[in-house]
This record gives C-alpha cells, sequence and structure tokens, in this order.
C-alpha cells in the first residue's frame, strides 16, 4: 500500500506556480507583497494609506482575498486604484493558482506595485507562496500580546512585523514590546515596525520600506533583463 503526503504535493504544486507567477511578474517589472495577518489586524486599512499615498507616484493594484464578499476590495477601489477580490470559499488562505488566475486579466505592464491581501489568519497562509518578492504580516495589541509567540512559524517566514492598534494597546493591557521581541527572536531577520493606522503613526516607515525594497527589486531586475 503506498501512502501519499498529500499536504507536501500540495505545497509542491503551489510552488511550481508560484515561481511561474514570480517570472511573470519579473517579465513586467512588478513588485508583488504578500500581506498576512490575523482577522481585523488592519490589513486592509493599511493597503487604504498605501493606496492614497503612493498612487500619485506609483502604479499600484491590489488583490483581496477573503472566504465570502467582496466588501475589502470595494474599500480599496473607493481610494482610486484598481482592487480585485478573490473569493476563496472554504479555504483559510490564498494559493498561486488563484493569484495565476487574478493577474491573466491584469495589466500588469501598468502596474509597478502589487499588493495582495491574504485571507485573515496567522496559520494557513504561512506555507502557500503566492510568487510574491516580500511578505508582511500584521498583528495588532487587540489580539493580546502572546499572539506573535503563539504563531511562530508566520514570522518566521515574513520580512516585515507590523504591529498596529497601539493607540489601544494600553486599554487592551498589551504590552507591545514583548510583541517586538518575541517577533525578533523567533525571527532575528525580521524588521519590525509599531503603528497606528487608525492616527497615521509608522505609516512613512512602511512606507519608507516598502519603496526601498521596490526600488532594490526593479534595479536588480533591471540589470537582468539587460544581461
Ligand atoms: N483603534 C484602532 N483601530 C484600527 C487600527 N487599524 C485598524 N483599525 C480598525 O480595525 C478594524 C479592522 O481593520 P481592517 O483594516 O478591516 O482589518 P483587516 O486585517 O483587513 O481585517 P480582515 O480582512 O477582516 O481580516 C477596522 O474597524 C479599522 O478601522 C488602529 O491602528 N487602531
Ligand atoms: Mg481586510
Amino acid at each position: 500500500m503506498h501512502t501519499i503526503d498529500a499536504h507536501k504535493n500540495i505545497i509542491e504544486i503551489n510552488k511550481t506556480i508560484a515561481e511561474r507567477n514570480r517570472k511573470i511578474f519579473a517579465q513586467n517589472n512588478v513588485f508583488a507583497i504578500n500581506i498576512m495577518g490575523a482577522t481585523g489586524s488592519g490589513k486592509t486599512i493599511m493597503i487604504e494609506m498605501l493606496s492614497k499615498k503612493l498612487k500619485s507616484e506609483f502604479k499600484i493594484k491590489a488583490l483581496v482575498g477573503d472566504i465570502v464578499s467582496k466588501l475589502d476590495a470595494d474599500r480599496i477601489k473607493n481610494t482610486g486604484i484598481e482592487a480585485k477580490g478573490i473569493n476563496t470559499g472554504t479555504e483559510c488562505h490564498l494559493d498561486s493558482h488563484l493569484i495565476s488566475h487574478a493577474i491573466e486579466y491584469m495589466d500588469l505592464k501598468d502596474t509597478d506595485l502589487l499588493l495582495i491581501e491574504n485571507v485573515g489568519n496567522l496559520i494557513c497562509p504561512t506555507d502557500f507562496d503566492l510568487g510574491e518578492h516580500k511578505r508582511i504580516v500584521v498583528v495588532s495589541s487587540s489580539e493580546g500580546d502572546d499572539t506573535v509567540e503563539k504563531h511562530p512559524m508566520i514570522f518566521l517566514t515574513a520580512d516585515l512585523c507590523i504591529i498596529n492598534k497601539i493607540d489601544i494597546a494600553d486599554a487592551v493591557n498589551a504590552d507591545v514590546e514583548k510583541m517586538v521581541d518575541d517577533a525578533k527572536k523567533i525571527n532575528p531577520r525580521i524588521k519590525v515596525f509599531k503603528t497606528s493606522f487608525k492616527n497615521g503613526d509608522g505609516i512613512d516607515e512602511v512606507i519608507n520600506w516598502i519603496v526601498k525594497n521596490m526600488d532594490d527589486y526593479k534595479q536588480n531586475n533591471k540589470s537582468k533583463i539587460e544581461i
């Protein structure tokens, strides 16, 4: 009798399609970010702010994963950029196959930055490479200051950790510095910013990080294309 490791197979197939997506992004010089994070932590509000602050300088588009509804995609569209909702149904994460279809009809030549909001939770998105170049994970003080410690895998795979809702940390008895320390203990390479997207604290640091990484990617990608 053969035993099949179905999860391993799914991850391998996902990886192959993710590499194909990455190649398509490179051909079109698109910098893609996978924005993961807890439910209600502030992923959509961050994309809304990024859109408002960066859309005059860069061509930005968004893909938005949700179990049902297009509410978040509509919120982002209202800021004046193209945003497409992807309903995952019973699945708690986006995968590279869903992204490959979503970008089929997107004008990637007219895109500098693709922001992909994953389904809100700190578990399922971890294993699924979408073809992105960087990963951001957003958590907030109101989920409890043990949230980071309890979900090490997603912080291990992320490049930037955002600890949001610092404006209400005292009210919910959350020790924000503990969250910062936990993220750095899990992943010493991770960058951590403390934010309040409600009042705008920390958004400029997030913007600088994105723009710097996008510039580096485009510079590197350009030299590869020229070779
Ligand atoms: N007090 C406070 N509220 C915030 C902050 N950031 C976001 N919120 C509120 O938190 C709620 C959830 O924000 P969203 O941006 O929708 O969160 P999300 O991560 O996209 O949520 P899902 O897509 O449902 O997983 C909204 O009511 C926001 O206004 C913050 O820094 N401080
Ligand atoms: Mg959202």
